[in-house]
C-alpha cells in the first residue's frame, strides 16, 4: 500500500467539504480520519439526542466524502480497540499509515486546541493546523478589533461585519437607514397565531444504528432519545433552513422574544446544531435571508434581526471566547456558589416557566434564546447558582452546545459573571417580564402579581433580593441604579418581607 501523504483529522464539528484541511488536499494521496470518541461523548454528560445527532451527522459526512472520492477511515464507537481520545486515535492511525504529515483545521474549543498543540512533539511528525474559515472573523482579527477599546459592545462589532460582508448594505449605508431594528422585535405571541413547525426527518438506516448505539452506551444520560427528527445530512439541513425562510422568517423578528406554552420553537429557525457542526454555512444562509428580504418575502426587521444573530452575536461570542480563554470559564463576578437545583434535570418544579423550558429541553435538546436567557439563566442568577455548574448544564443539554458559543452566552450574557465584559447590564428580571412575554403565568401555581409570601412568584422576591445583595456591584451601572433606588424606596418592613421570602424559597432548593 502506498504511503499516506497527509492524514487529515476531521473533528465532529467540522462536517464541511469546503473545510480548510480538505481544501488543499488530494484524495489520491491523502486520507481522512474521523472517530467517534468516548471522551468527546462524555467530557460533559451530553443529552442523548445531541450525541446521536453528532455521530449520525459524522457518519453521513463520511459517506459524502467517500462519494466525492476520498478514502475515509471512520472509527465507530464500540469498534475493537476504539481509543477514547483524539490523541489515542491518532497514535493508532499514525502507526497504521505512517503519514508524512498530519493536517487538521483548528479546533473550535480551547480544550481540544491545546490537545492538538501537543501532537507535533508527541508524534515527531509535522502537524499543520489550519484556520477555520467557516467563521467570518478570526480570533486574531477579533483581538485586533478589541485592542484599545474601552467597551466591547456587540453592536459596533456587528456593524463592521455588515460592512465586511456587504449584507443588507446599500453602498456604505445600512439598508433601511438603521443598523438595528430590535426595538420592533418584542411582541408577545398569542396561541391563535399560525405556528409553523420545524421540518422533521425520519431516521434512515444509519441513524437507526446510531440510535441503538446511544441507547446502549449513553441511555443513562439526560434527555429523550426518541423521537429523533433532526436532519443529519447536508441536503436535509438545507431543506430545513429553506422551510424556515419560507414559513417562519417573516415573523422571526416580531416574535423573537415571545414564549408560549406548548410551542417550543415559535418562529425560531432551530438550525444552530446544523451551523455549529458544519452542515450549514453561516454566510450562505445569511445571503439566503437577504435574498428573501430583497424579494419582498420577509420584512426588514426579520431579516436584519436574523442576520444580526449570525454575523453579529455568533461571531462576537466566539471572539470573546478566544480573547478570554483560558480562565473565562471560572468567571464569577457575584461570587455565586449555590448548587444547581435538581429541577434543572427533572423539571419537577411548580414554576410553570422553568418547567416548560426544562421539559422541552429534555424532549428536544432545544430551548430558544429567551427561554435560555430569561427563564433558566435569569432564575440561576437571581438564585445565586454557581455559574460554572450552570455552564456545564447548558453545555450538556442542547444539541447546539459547544463551549466556544455556550460559555460566553452563559457566563457573560446570562450570568454577568464576567462583570460586564459582554453584557451592558445583568439580564435580571422579575416575573413581570416573563408574564409580559409569555402565557406561562396563567397556569402557574404561583401568582406573578404577588411580591412576597408563599403564593408569590419566586422570581419577584428573588429579583429584589438580588438587587439588594449586589447593590455595591451593580449600583454604579446606570441601567441598574434605578432598580437600586426603587428598592431603597420600599418600606423597611417590605424589604424584610422580600429578604424572608427569598430565603424561604432558596431553602427549598
Ligand atoms: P434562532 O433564534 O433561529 O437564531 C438564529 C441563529 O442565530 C442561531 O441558530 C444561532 O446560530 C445564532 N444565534 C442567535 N443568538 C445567538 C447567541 N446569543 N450567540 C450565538 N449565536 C446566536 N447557541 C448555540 O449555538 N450554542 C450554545 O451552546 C448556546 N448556548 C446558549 C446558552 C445561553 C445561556 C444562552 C442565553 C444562549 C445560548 N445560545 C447558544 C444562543 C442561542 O440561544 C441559540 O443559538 C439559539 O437559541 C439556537 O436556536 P435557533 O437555531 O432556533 O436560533
Ligand atoms: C461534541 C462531540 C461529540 C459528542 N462526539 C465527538 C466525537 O465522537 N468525535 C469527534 O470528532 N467530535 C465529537 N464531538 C465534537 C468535538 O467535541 C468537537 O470537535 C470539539 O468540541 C472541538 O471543537
Ligand atoms: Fe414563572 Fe412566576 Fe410566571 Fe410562575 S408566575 S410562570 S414562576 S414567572
Amino acid at each position: 500500500m502506498a504511503r499516506v501523504r497527509n492524514l487529515i483529522f476531521v473533528l465532529g464539528d467540522q462536517l464541511t467539504p469546503a473545510l480548510s484541511s480538505l481544501a488543499g488536499a488530494d484524495p489520491g494521496q491523502d486520507r481522512v480520519l474521523m472517530a467517534e470518541l468516548h471522551d468527546e461523548a462524555t467530557y460533559v454528560r451530553h443529552h442523548q439526542k445531541k450525541i446521536a445527532f453528532i455521530f449520525s451527522a459524522m457518519r453521513h459526512f463520511a459517506e459524502e466524502l467517500r462519494t466525492a472520492g476520498w478514502t475515509v477511515d471512520y472509527v465507530k464507537l464500540g469498534a475493537p480497540d476504539n481509543p477514547a481520545s483524539f490523541t489515542g486515535q491518532l497514535a493508532l492511525s499514525i502507526a497504521e499509515h505512517e503519514p508524512e504529515r498530519i493536517v487538521v483545521t483548528e479546533a473550535a474549543e480551547w480544550r481540544v486546541a491545546r490537545e492538538i498543540d501537543t501532537w507535533q512533539a508527541r508524534f515527531s511528525i509535522p502537524v499543520d493546523i489550519l484556520p477555520d474559515d467557516r467563521f467570518l472573523c478570526s480570533p486574531t482579527a477579533f483581538k485586533t478589533w478589541a485592542a484599545g477599546r474601552k467597551s466591547l459592545r456587540m453592536e459596533y462589532f456587528y456593524r463592521d461585519m455588515r460592512r465586511q460582508t456587504g449584507l443588507l448594505m446599500d453602498g456604505d449605508q445600512p439598508v433601511g437607514g438603521k443598523w438595528n431594528f430590535d426595538s420592533e422585535n418584542r411582541k408577545s405571541a398569542s396561541i391563535d397565531l399560525f405556528m409553523p413547525q420545524p421540518k422533521t426527518f425520519p431516521p434512515d438506516a444509519i441513524t437507526k444504528d446510531v440510535l441503538a448505539l446511544i441507547a446502549a452506551r449513553f441511555g443513562n444520560h439526560f434527555g429523550d432519545l426518541a423521537p429523533f427528527h433532526f436532519a443529519v445530512a447536508r441536503a436535509d439541513a438545507e431543506e430545513a433552513f429553506a422551510a424556515f425562510v419560507d414559513q417562519s422568517l417573516p415573523h422571526f423578528g416580531d416574535y423573537q422574544d415571545a414564549m408560549l406554552t406548548g410551542q417550543p420553537f415559535l418562529y425560531h429557525s432551530v438550525i444552530a446544531q446544523y451551523l455549529n457542526c458544519g452542515l450549514l454555512d453561516p454566510l450562505r444562509i445569511c445571503r439566503q435571508v437577504e435574498a428573501a428580504y430583497r424579494a419582498g418575502k420577509a420584512p426588514l426587521n426579520a431579516a436584519e434581526g436574523y442576520i444580526r444573530q449570525i454575523i453579529g452575536w455568533r461571531e462576537y461570542v466566539r471572539g470573546i471566547y478566544w480573547l478570554k480563554m483560558p480562565g473565562y470559564e471560572r468567571s464569577n463576578f457575584f461570587g455565586h456558589s449555590r448548587a444547581l437545583p435538581a429541577f434543572y434535570w427533572t423539571a419537577e418544579t411548580g414554576m410553570a416557566c422553568v418547567k416548560a423550558a426544562v421539559t422541552q429541553t429534555r424532549q428536544h435538546a432545544y430551548a430558544h434564546h429567551i427561554q435560555r436567557l430569561m427563564v433558566t439563566g435569569n432564575f440561576a442568577m437571581l438564585a445565586g447558582i454557581d455559574p460554572h455548574a450552570l455552564h456545564e448544564w447548558y453545555l450538556s443539554v442542547y444539541a447546539d452546545a459547544y463551549e466556544w458559543v455556550e460559555l460566553p452566552n452563559t457566563v457573560g450574557m446570562s450570568q454577568f459573571a464576567d462583570g460586564g465584559l459582554l453584557a451592558s447590564k445583568p439580564y435580571a428580571a422579575s416575573g413581570a417580564y416573563i408574564n409580559r412575554m409569555s402565557n406561562y403565568c396563567g397556569a402557574c401555581r404561583y401568582d406573578v402579581k404577588q411580591r412576597t409570601g408563599p403564593q408569590a412568584c419566586p422570581f419577584n422576591a428573588l429579583y429584589w433580593d438580588f438587587i439588594a445583595r449586589n447593590r455595591d456591584k451593580i449600583g454604579g451601572n446606570p441601567r441598574m441604579a434605578q432598580m437600586v433606588r426603587t428598592y431603597d424606596k420600599f418600606a423597611p418592613a417590605e424589604q424584610q418581607r422580600i429578604g424572608d421570602s427569598a430565603a424561604r424559597f432558596l431553602a427549598t432548593l
